[in-house]
C-alpha cells in the first residue's frame, strides 16, 4: 500500500499518532508525484524522505501498542546503522579490521559441500552462491538480504569484536562526488580500499543483464580493471567462483558451478558512470515513489528489458571488477555489504510510508522462482528462508518484515 498525496500523508500521520498513547510533534511529508530530474532538487526530496522514514520509524518504536510482536526493541537501545561518511577514521577501521578478522577465521561450511570455503567470510559467499536463483527476482529478495546483512553485521560484532554497526553507502553521493575520490574508495587506510590497478586495452564496454537472463544493457568498462593494490584489503584472496562474471568486451568467465577452491586477488573497476546513471538521487526517488511494493522491488532490480539497472544492478556493478560483476559471488567483495545496508535503507524508507501495511502481507510481492520462471507459489509471511551455513535459523519471512521486530532492532541515520 501506498500513498502519494499530502493529504493521504497527514491522515496517516494522524493515525498512527493517534495509536501512539504519548503523540509527538512529527514529520509531515509531500510525496513527490515525480522524481526531480535536477540532481540537488532530487536530493533534497531524498532527505526529506529519510528524515520521514526516521521519524516515522522512531514514533513507532516508542509507542506501546504499536503492531510489534515481540516490543523488546526501544527508542533506547535500537541501534542505529551510518552512512561510511559519517563514521570516524577510528570507526572506519574499526569495521576494516573486522572484516579482516572474518577472512582469518576459519569457515563453518563443511569443504564437503563447497571445497573452496577457506574463511567465515567465505560462508556468506558459499551461501548466497548457493541460493542465488532463489532470492534474486523472487518474493524473498529484500527480506533474505536484510538478514543476510544483519547476520554479517553480527559476526562481525560476535566473533571479531566490532562495537559498531553496520555502515551503508549512499550512491546519492558517490554519484555526485565519484567513487574514485570519494573516502569510501580513496585507498587510504581509512577506507575500503580503492580502484584496481588500471588495465589498458581492453574493451571499453561491458555487456551486462544478458548472462543473468534479463536483458541487455551496454555501460562503459571502469577506470581500473586490475587487482586492488591499496588500502585494508590490498591482499584479499577471493576464493570462490567466478560463475557468471561479466568481463569488458561481451563475455563471461566461468568456473564451473563456483564451488572449487580458485584463490586470485580482489579485482576493482571502479564506474562512476554507471553510479550516475543508474544509482543516482533520482533514481531513488524515483523508486521510493512506486505504487506498490511489486513495481517498488521490480524497479530497484531492473525491471527486464525497460534498459535499466535499477540502483541495486547500479550499485553492483559501478564497483565492477571481480567478483562485483558476478551476480553468484558478489558478497566476495566486502563493500557488497555497504551497498545491501543502503539497498535495505531504501526498503525502510518505501515501509515508513505505511509501517503497518509494508509490514505485513501486502508488504510482499513475487514467488519462490526468479521472475516467476518456472512458476511457483507466491511468496507469503510465512515461506522460510536460511542463510544455509553463514548463520542464523530458519526463519518465516514475518519475522524479517520489521526492522524493529523478529530478531532485529535497528534504525538508517
Ligand atoms: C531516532 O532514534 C534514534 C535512536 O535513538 C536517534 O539516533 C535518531 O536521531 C532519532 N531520529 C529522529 C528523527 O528522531
Ligand atoms: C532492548 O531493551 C529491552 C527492554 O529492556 C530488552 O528486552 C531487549 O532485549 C533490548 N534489545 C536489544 C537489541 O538490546
Ligand atoms: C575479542 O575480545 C576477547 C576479550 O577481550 C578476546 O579474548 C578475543 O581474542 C577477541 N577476539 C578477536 C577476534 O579479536
Ligand atoms: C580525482 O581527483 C583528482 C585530483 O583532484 C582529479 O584529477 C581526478 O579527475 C578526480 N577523479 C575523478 C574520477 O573525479
Ligand atoms: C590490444 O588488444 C588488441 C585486441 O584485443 C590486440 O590485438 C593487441 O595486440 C593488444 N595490444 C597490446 C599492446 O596488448
Ligand atoms: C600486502 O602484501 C605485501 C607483500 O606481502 C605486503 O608488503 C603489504 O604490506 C601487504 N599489504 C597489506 C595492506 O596487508
Ligand atoms: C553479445 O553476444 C551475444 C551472444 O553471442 C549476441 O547475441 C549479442 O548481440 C552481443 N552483443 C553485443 C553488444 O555485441
Ligand atoms: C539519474 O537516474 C535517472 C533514473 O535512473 C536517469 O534517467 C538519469 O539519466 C540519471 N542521471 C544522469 C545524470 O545520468
Ligand atoms: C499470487 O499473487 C498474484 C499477484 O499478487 C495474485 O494475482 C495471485 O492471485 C496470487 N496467487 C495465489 C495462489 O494466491
Ligand atoms: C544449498 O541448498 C540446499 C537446498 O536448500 C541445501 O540442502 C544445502 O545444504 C545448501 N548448501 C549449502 C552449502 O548451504
Ligand atoms: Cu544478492
Amino acid at each position: 500500500m501506498h500513498l502519494n498525496t499530502s493529504i493521504a500523508l497527514c491522515l496517516l500521520a494522524g493515525a498512527v499518532s493517534q495509536a501512539s498513547p504519548t503523540p509527538q510533534k512529527r514529520a509531515s511529508i509531500t510525496l513527490p508525484t515525480s522524481a526531480s530530474t535536477d540532481i540537488t532538487e532530487a536530493v533534497e526530496q531524498l532527505a526529506h524522505i529519510a528524515s520521514y522514514a526516521q521519524d516515522t520509524w522512531n514514533t513507532t518504536l516508542a509507542g506501546t501498542n504499536s503492531k510489534r510482536k515481540r516490543g523488546t526493541c526501544n527508542i533506547g537501545n535500537v541501534s542505529v546503522r551510518k552512512e561510511w561518511n559519517a563514521l570516524s577514521n577510528v570507526e572506519k577501521k574499526a569495521y576494516t579490521d573486522a572484516v579482516v578478522c572474518l577472512q582469518s577465521k576459519e569457515a563453518q561450511t563443511p569443504t564437503s559441500l563447497i571445497p573452496g570455503v577457506r574463511s567465515r567470510f567465505d560462508d556468506w559467499v558459499g551461501a548466497h552462491i548457493n541460493q542465488t536463483r532463489e532470492i534474486h527476482y523472487t518474493g524473498i529478495f529484500l527480506a533474505w538480504h536484510r538478514y543476510f546483512t544483519w547476520e554479517y553485521e553480527r559476526a562481525l560484532q560476535n566473533e571479531c569484536n566490532y562495537t559498531g554497526t553496520q555502515p551503508y553507502w549512499d550512491w546519492t553521493q558517490t554519484a555526485i562526488t565519484g567513487l574514485e575520490n570519494s573516502s569510501m574508495l580513496d585507498g587510504s587506510e581509512y577506507s575500503m580500499s580503492g580502484n584496481g590497478a588500471y588495465v589498458a586495452n581492453r574493451s571499453s564496454t561491458v555487456v551486462l543483464g544478458d548472462s543473468n537472463g534479463v536483458d541487455e544493457i551496454i555501460a562503459p568498462a571502469g577506470t581500473g580493471g586490475g587487482c586492488v593494490t591499496s588500502g585494508p584489503f590490498a591482499n584479499m584472496t577471493v576464493n570462490l567462483g567466478p560463475v557468471s562474471l561479466i568481463v569488458p568486451g561481451n563475455s563471461t568467465e566461468s568456473n564451473g558451478d563456483g564451488l572449487e577452491y580458485n584463490p586470485r586477488c580482489l579485482k576493482r573497476d571502479l564506474t562512476t558512470e554507471i553510479n550516475r546513471r543508474y544509482a543516482n538521487a533520482t533514481s531513488v526517488v524515483d523508486t521510493l515513489i512506486k505504487d506498490n511494493v511489486d513495481q517498488f522491488q521490480m524497479t530497484m532490480q531492473g525491471m527486464p528489458d525497460s534498459g535499466e539497472l535499477g540502483i541495486h544492478g547500479g550499485g553492483h556493478f559501478a564497483m565492477g571488477g571481480d567478483p562485483a560483476r558476478d551476480l553468484y559471488i558478489s558478497p566476495g567483495e566486502p563493500l557488497f555489504f555497504l551497498h545491501h545496508a543502503m539497498i535495505d535503507r531504501v526498503w525502510w524508507m518505501y515501509q515508513s510510508f505505511n509501517i503497518e501495511a509494508n509490514t505485513a502481507a501486502e508488504g510482499i510481492s513475487g514467488t519462490a522462482t526468479w521472475l516467476n520462471e518456472p512458476a511457483s507459489a507466491n511468496t507469503t509471511l510465512e515461506t522460510m528462508l536460511n542463510l544455509g551455513y553463514a548463520a542464523g535459523e530458519s526463519i518465516a519471512m514475518s519475522e524479517l518484515m520489521s526492522t524493529i521486530d523478529g530478531p532485529f532492532c535497528y534504525a538508517y541515520e
